[in-house]
């Protein structure tokens, strides 16, 4: 007789965290649906969590171990076991730190997986600083650390407790779509419901901004201007809660002062919005209690990003939002961390890191998760300064489709001496290595998720539910190296460190397994007793860290670096503001494009241009369009919209062909990050680059 049987566990198709319900009949998975029961998602889930089964049982996924036989980059495998692929991998890099040191090995992740501190608990156990991951500079973590400097503690939007927020500051952020990015779009979409007051800023009009009281159409890469000047409106027309700021916050003469200048009406010239409409939106948000601020991504990509979250951040200190039922609130952060011994890195070894000294709040002993700085790390394999990278590991990542200026990033991936790609599928960047691992799906792995992220309210747990090939979860892979290396640490047992992660919930794996999530009470005003964990343990307006790093304490404006403004005979020959990657429900980054399920919903890459803007070049619906900036040129097709801006081009990101037979697989055609920029200058403290606000120009092909 056939055996039915349903288990609990947590989507991860994206950042993840919509509880499940897998059916499986005879070994095979065949229905995947939403629980009714989580409390995040409730029983919804978006396209990608449904087309998990074309996922899993995808005929184009990588099964087994394979070492490349022929030249770099031909597409010619020889598979191999997993013994001789872990043996290989880890004779190569006891070799490597015994001659070169262990900071030539350079080990890179992608965004947010289940995988993550297993990848820097590994590196660090190998001795090396050289870790890096794309969200350090350039997405959530620069959130994370402007909140961490000013409050102490990162700040999500109240969605879980007994109000929800009354008015929603949507900032560079669809969260519609892209959920989560903290927090689960299903509780965003909850919160509409209760149609609170709705503030979006945006160079695009999104199915978020339609709905919106008010939407501020910016000028890309702005919105340090907007933000400033929206405190000094708030501050000049008395709109701030003056009991909270005097009670609980440092420096608030001092920011005062400093936003003097930034007026709506300066603001209006810069950023392209009227300054009547400014004023609306700081009176709106400031007069509407409990508001919430929702951010995004986009302000994360320039490199003035730091000193505009943090501008963007003192917006709920200064209206007395803070940790209060429907404010923007702190975590309540149940489980423990993965250990991930950074501490056992030497000071020299720190300042070994790509980075160190440089981007202070990144990498080095200064930096706040210790990371490499990416465009730093790929120079120096591609050119060998200012020391050579022998070896690069990645565990779920797609490089060169993800970071900016991809030729680059190709010529560092062709000259690195070991390359070593751990992925679901073969890709672009797969194709480069010297051994490729197959990686498990999030059906085929066991860990938990703390969501929202760094906030850790509500803890899910992810369970291994079928085997697929020989496919194996990276955490295994990064232990079972760890233990042929000899390491001294990081060779526990997966299920050991989540049961120590658990410990304070008193759970253990397994019964998180059966309860399928643990969620916690929400606590407010959790400061009250015991003061921000800052500093001067109050909210820093004027921040004592970066003083103490030699950076501005109090957030400033300034123009980004190429763009009409700033760089004017650039612009003549590029007259357009380029901005990429605004997000697709049906794919995450480069994923999704083999999934049959996905790509019938989205099977061509499209560039959003204004009809006044297309016609100017004869361009109609549906051609396909070159976009050129100084780096190089790509095509997609057409989409006229009147939702952008008439100055403002959108491309979507994350473009490869997986059906083109060569190794390349079209990643040259479309890639966003042909035209992206990964030269200086970068955010001082955390060194970020600019994916948006490029100038470029188009053409008909
Ligand atoms: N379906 C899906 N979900 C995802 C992802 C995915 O690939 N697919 N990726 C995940 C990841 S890693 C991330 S980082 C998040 C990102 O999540 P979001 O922050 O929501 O990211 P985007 O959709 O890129 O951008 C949000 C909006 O910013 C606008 N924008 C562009 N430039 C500017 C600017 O200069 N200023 C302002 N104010 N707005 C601007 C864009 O038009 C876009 O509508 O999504 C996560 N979730
Ligand atoms: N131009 C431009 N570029 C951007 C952005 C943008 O907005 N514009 N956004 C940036 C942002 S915010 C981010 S976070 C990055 C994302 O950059 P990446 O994280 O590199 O992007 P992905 O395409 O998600 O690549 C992940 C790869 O990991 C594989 N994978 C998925 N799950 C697993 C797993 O569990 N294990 C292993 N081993 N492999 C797995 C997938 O098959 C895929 O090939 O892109 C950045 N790049
Ligand atoms: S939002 Fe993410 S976790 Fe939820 S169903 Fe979609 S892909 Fe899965
Ligand atoms: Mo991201």
């Amino acid at each position: 007789m056939s055996e039915c049987k349903t288990y609990k566990s947590a989507c991860r198709m994206c950042h993840g965290g919509c509880g499940v319900l897998v059916h499986v009949k005879d070994g095979k998975i065949i229905k995947i649906e939403g629980d009714p029961e989580s409390p995040l998602n409730r029983g919804s889930l978006c396209v990608k969590g449904l087309a998990s089964i074309e996922h899993v049982y995808n005929p184009q996924r990588l099964k087994y171990p394979m070492k490349r036989v022929g030249k770099r980059g031909k597409g010619e495998w020889k598979r191999i076991s997993w013994d001789e692929a872990l043996d290989t991998i880890a004779k190569k890099l006891e070799e490597i730190k015994n001659e070169f040191g262990p900071h030539t090995v350079a080990i890179g992740q992608g965004t947010g997986r289940h995988h993550f501190s297993y990848v820097l608990r590994f590196a660090f156990a190998f001795g090396t600083p050289n870790w890096c991951e794309p969200g350090l500079a350039q997405c959530f973590f620069p959130r994370v650390m402007a909140c961490i400097l000013t409050y102490g503690d990162y700040l999500i939007c109240d969605y879980y407790g007994e109000r929800q927020p009354k008015c929603l500051l949507v900032w560079g952020h669809n969260p519609l779509i892209t959920g989560p990015d903290g927090e689960i779009s299903a509780m965003v979409r909850r919160c509409l419901k209760t149609n609170p007051k709705l503030i979006v800023i945006d160079p695009r009009q999104t199915d978020m901004a339609k709905k919106a009281d008010l939407w501020l159409q910016i000028r890309p890469g702005t919105d340090d201007a907007l933000a400033l000047s929206l405190i000094n409106c708030i501050i000049n027309e008395e709109l701030y809660d003056k009991e909270f700021v005097e009670k609980w916050t440092v420096g608030f003469e001092k920011l005062k002062e400093r936003v003097e200048k930034y007026t709506p009406e300066w603001a209006e010239e810069i950023t392209w919005i009227p300054s009547e409409k400014i004023r609306d939106a700081a009176y709106l948000y400031a007069e509407t209690k409990p508001a919430c601020v929702e951010w995004g991504v986009a302000l994360e990509h320039t490199p003035n990003a730091l000193q505009t979250l943090r501008a963007v951040v003192m917006l709920p200190a200064i209206t007395g939002n803070i940790d209060i039922p429907g404010g923007n609130v702190f975590g309540m952060h149940v489980i423990r961390n993965v250990p991930t011994f950074r501490k056992r890195l030497s000071k020299e070894m720190l300042e070994k890191q790509f980075g160190a000294g440089k981007y202070k709040l990144l990498s080095g002993p200064t930096g706040i998760f210790s990371a490499a700085h990416a465009p730093t790390l790929f120079e120096a394999m591609r050119t060998g300064k200012p020391y050579p990278v022998k070896a690069f590991l990645v565990f779920g990542s797609n490089p060169l489709v993800s970071y900016a200026n991809a030729k680059e990033v190709y010529e560092a991936l062709m000259n690195v001496d070991f390359l070593v790609v751990s992925d679901i599928y073969m890709t672009p960047t797969a194709e480069l290595a010297d051994i490729v691992l197959p990686a498990a799906t999030w059906l085929e792995v066991d860990q938990i998720v703390g969501l929202p992220y760094m906030a850790e309210n509500v803890v899910l747990a992810q369970q291994k539910i079928i085997e697929i090939g020989e496919a194996k979860q990276d955490e295994w892979i990064l232990i079972e190296l760890a233990r042929r290396l000899k390491l001294d640490v990081g060779t526990e047992s997966l299920e050991e460190i989540i049961n120590y992660q658990l410990e304070p919930l008193n759970l253990t794996f397994d019964e998180l397994k059966k309860r399928g999530y643990y969620s916690a009470d929400i606590k407010y005003r959790k400061f009250e007793e015991k003061g921000f964990k800052t500093p001067s343990g109050k909210i820093e307006l004027y921040s004592t860290i970066l003083e103490k790093l030699g950076y501005d304490p109090l957030p400033y404006y300034e123009e980004p670096p190429e763009s009409p403004y700033s760089t004017p005979e650039i612009a003549k020959k590029f007259p357009y503001i380029l901005i990429t990657g605004g997000r697709l429900i049906n794919y995450f980054h480069s994923e999704g494009r083999q999934n049959p399920k996905l790509r019938k919903i989205h099977p061509e890459p499209l560039v959003e241009i204004h009809p006044e803007t297309a016609e100017k070049f004869g361009i109609k619906d549906g051609d396909w369009v070159w976009i050129e900036t100084l780096r190089g040129k790509i095509k997609q097709k057409a989409k006229l919209t009147r939702s952008i801006h008439p100055k403002v081009i959108h491309v979507e990101h994350g473009w490869w062909f997986p059906e083109k037979p060569t190794p390349e697989h079209g990643v040259w055609d479309s890639n966003a990050n042909v035209l992206t920029n990964n030269k200086p200058p970068y955010d001082p403290a955390l060194g970020t680059y600019q994916l948006r606000s490029l100038l470029c120009k188009i053409k008909k092909i």
